[in-house]
C-alpha cells in the first residue's frame, strides 16, 4: 500500500501499467493527462505501445484517438507514434516522432485553440470519449484526486470518458495539494453562465479532481520525473527582442496606457519567451502578476526576485533543474501559484476581463501583420497554435516574436505573404524582431507595411520587401487597402524550396 493511495476502493484496483493497457481497445478514442511535457503518464502508453506492436505483428490493427491537455514527451507521443498507434490527435503536439508521423500524413492532426478542446468534446464534435488516462499525485481516504504538474484537460476527460486508470506519481510533490483550481461550473450553451474571476489569483473551483470510483479500472504506481526540457541560456537575439518589448511597456506606462506594475503577463512556450521573463527581472516593474498557461523557469525567477507576485497557468514547463528545486520547495510557492484547467486558464472571457498581456513566439510574419505559429513553408507542422489564439486575440495588448531570419539566413521571418496564417491582421498589435519592434495598432495595412519594413525586417531583406510593397502599390490603382502581387507573393517561399534560400 502506498501513502499517495489512500482510498480503500482505488488502493484495491492498483495494478500493473500492462494489465491495466488492456482496457484500451483498437479504435478507442483516449484522453490522456499532459501539457507542455508536464503531468502525462508515465507507465501505460509504454504498455499501451507494446500492445500496439504485438497486434502489428500478429496482422491486426491497432490504433487509438489521443487526446491530451497539450504537448506531453518521449513517453507518451514518442512511444506511441513510434508503435504507429496515433491514429488522430488533438490538440497540440511537439513530439518529433508524432511531428514526423503528422506531416507524412500517417496521422491525422486536429490542431484547434487549447481553450476549445475541452467545450467540443462536451458539444460532441469528436465523437464519444472512450478511456481516461489521467496522472495525479495522490488519491486522498474519498477518492478525490490530488492533481500534479498540469491540470489542463483532466477535469473534462475524467468526467467524459467511460473507463478511467490513474498513475499516482511519488515523484511530484505532496505538497500540490492546495495548488490547484479546478472550476466545475461550466455548463453548456444555452446553460452557460459568466466565469466569476476577476482576479488572476482568485479560487473559483476546488482544490482537487473529482472521479466516479465506479468507472475507475486500475491504479498504476509510478515514480518519474516529468520531461523537462532545458532551455537555451538568452543569447544576444533573444535579449534584444526582449529588451524592445521590456522597453515598450516601459513606454505604455509613459503614456499612461498601462499601471506601473503592468497587467498580467501571459507568455508563451519556447526560449524567446523565457528570455523575456528574465529581461523583466532586471527591469524596474514591481508587484507583477500573471496569468498564463505555462510556468516556465524564468516565471520561477521572477516569483524568487520578488518582481512576481503571483501566478495563474495550467502547467509547469520547468527545466529538470528547476523542477528538482521547485519539488524541494514546493510548499514556499503555496498561495502565489494556482493550476487551473486549460478552459479556464485559456478562456477568451476571463483573458479580456483581466487585460491580459501576452507575449508569443511565431514562425512569419508577413509584411501586413498576418502571423504563421505553426507551418514551415506552408505546408508541415511545427507544433501547433496550442493557446496562442485564444490569448492574442482577447489580449489587452498582443505581442509575436522571433529572429529577423532563421537558418543562417536563408529565410526571412518578415515575407510578402504568410505561407499560413494562425493570427490575422486583424487580431495582431506588435511584432519584434531582434532588429525593432513594429507598433501595428491602429495603422491601415498600407502603414503596416511601412511599419514592419522598416522595424523588423533584417537588412538583408528589407529592400527586398519595400521594392515588393512599392510595385504592388504601383500595379494595383484600384487595390491599394492591402496591396498584393499574387503572381509573387509566394515566390519567396518557393525560391527557398527550389534554391535553399528566399533571396531571388
Ligand atoms: O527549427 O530547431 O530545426 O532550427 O522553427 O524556432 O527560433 O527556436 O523559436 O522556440 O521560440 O519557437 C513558433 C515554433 C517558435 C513556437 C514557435 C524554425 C527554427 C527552429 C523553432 P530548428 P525558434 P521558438 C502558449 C503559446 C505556437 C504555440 C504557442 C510555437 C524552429 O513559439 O510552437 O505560441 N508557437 N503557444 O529554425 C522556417 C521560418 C522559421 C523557421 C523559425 N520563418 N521558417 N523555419 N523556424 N522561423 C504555449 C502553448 O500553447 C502550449
Amino acid at each position: 500500500a502506498s501513502p499517495r493511495i489512500t482510498c480503500p476502493v482505488l488502493a484495491g484496483k492498483v495494478t500493473s501499467a500492462a494489465e491495466a493497457a488492456t482496457h484500451i481497445h483498437d479504435g478507442d478514442r483516449v484522453g490522456m493527462s499532459g501539457f507542455t511535457g508536464a503531468g502525462y503518464p508515465k507507465a501505460v502508453p509504454a504498455a499501451l505501445a507494446e500492445r500496439a506492436k504485438d497486434a502489428h505483428d500478429r496482422g491486426e490493427e491497432f490504433g487509438i484517438d489521443l487526446w491530451t491537455g497539450a504537448s506531453t514527451a518521449p513517453e507518451l507521443d514518442g512511444v506511441l507514434a513510434e508503435a504507429g498507434a496515433v491514429r488522430k490527435r488533438l490538440p497540440f503536439q511537439s513530439d518529433p516522432t508524432l511531428r514526423e508521423a503528422i506531416n507524412t500524413g500517417e496521422t491525422e492532426y486536429v490542431d484547434t485553440h487549447l481553450s476549445h478542446s475541452a467545450q467540443q468534446a462536451w458539444f460532441g464534435f469528436y465523437g464519444q470519449l472512450n478511456v481516461a488516462v489521467i496522472e495525479v499525485a495522490a488519491i486522498l481516504p474519498n477518492g478525490l484526486l490530488v492533481p500534479g504538474s498540469s491540470v489542463g484537460n483532466n477535469k473534462s476527460w475524467l468526467q467524459l470518458a467511460d473507463k478511467v486508470i490513474l498513475e499516482v506519481n511519488d515523484w511530484h510533490p505532496r505538497a500540490y495539494e492546495g495548488f490547484h483550481d479546478i472550476y466545475y461550473g461550466t455548463k453548456l450553451p444555452p446553460e452557460r453562465r459568466p466565469i466569476q474571476l476577476t482576479d488572476p489569483l482568485q479560487r473559483i473551483g476546488d482544490p482537487y479532481l473529482r472521479v466516479d470510483p465506479e468507472k475507475v479500472l486500475a491504479v498504476v504506481h509510478t515514480d518519474a520525473p516529468d520531461r523537462n526540457l532545458p532551455f537555451k541560456p538568452a543569447d544576444e537575439q533573444s535579449k534584444a527582442m526582449a529588451h524592445h518589448v521590456v522597453d515598450f511597456l516601459r513606454h505604455e506606462i509613459n503614456h499612461g496606457r498601462l499601471p506601473k506594475n503592468l497587467l498580467p503577463l501571459q507568455s508563451g512556450i519556447g526560449n524567446v519567451a523565457n528570455a523575456v521573463m528574465a529581461e523583466l527581472a532586471h527591469s524596474e516593474f514591481e508587484e507583477l502578476l500573471a496569468y498564463t498557461e505555462v510556468i516556465q523557469d524564468g516565471m520561477l525567477d521572477l516569483i524568487d526576485t520578488g518582481k512576481l507576485t503571483a501566478v495563474s497557468a495550467t502547467s509547469f514547463s520547468l527545466s529538470a533543474e528547476r523542477a528538482e528545486a521547485f519539488n524541494a520547495r514546493a510548499e514556499e510557492y503555496k498561495g502565489r501559484i494556482l493550476l487551473r484547467t486549460q478552459e479556464v486558464s485559456n478562456h477568451p472571457e476571463a483573458i479580456r476581463r483581466l487585460g491580459v498581456i501576452s507575449i508569443n513566439g511565431m514562425v512569419e510574419a508577413d509584411i501586413y501583420g498576418n502571423v504563421n505559429s505553426t507551418h514551415v513553408m506552408g505546408s508541415s507542422i511545427i507544433n501547433g497554435i496550442g493557446g496562442s489564439g485564444d490569448f492574442a486575440r482577447n489580449a489587452y495588448l498582443n505581442f509575436f516574436v522571433s529572429g529577423s531570419v532563421a537558418k543562417g539566413g536563408a529565410i526571412s521571418s518578415i515575407v510578402p505573404f504568410a505561407s499560413h496564417v494562425d493570427h490575422t491582421e486583424h487580431d495582431t498589435q506588435i511584432l519584434v524582431t531582434e532588429q525593432g519592434l513594429a507598433d501595428l495598432r491602429g495603422l491601415s495595412p498600407a502603414a503596416r507595411a511601412r511599419t514592419i519594413i522598416a522595424n523588423c525586417a533584417h537588412p538583408d531583406y528589407a529592400d527586398l520587401l519595400q521594392d515588393y510593397f512599392d510595385r504592388a502599390v504601383a500595379q494595383n490603382p484600384r487595390g491599394r487597402h492591402t496591396p498584393h502581387l499574387l503572381g509573387e507573393a509566394l515566390s519567396w517561399h518557393g525560391n527557398y524550396q527550389s534554391t535553399g534560400s528566399m533571396r531571388p
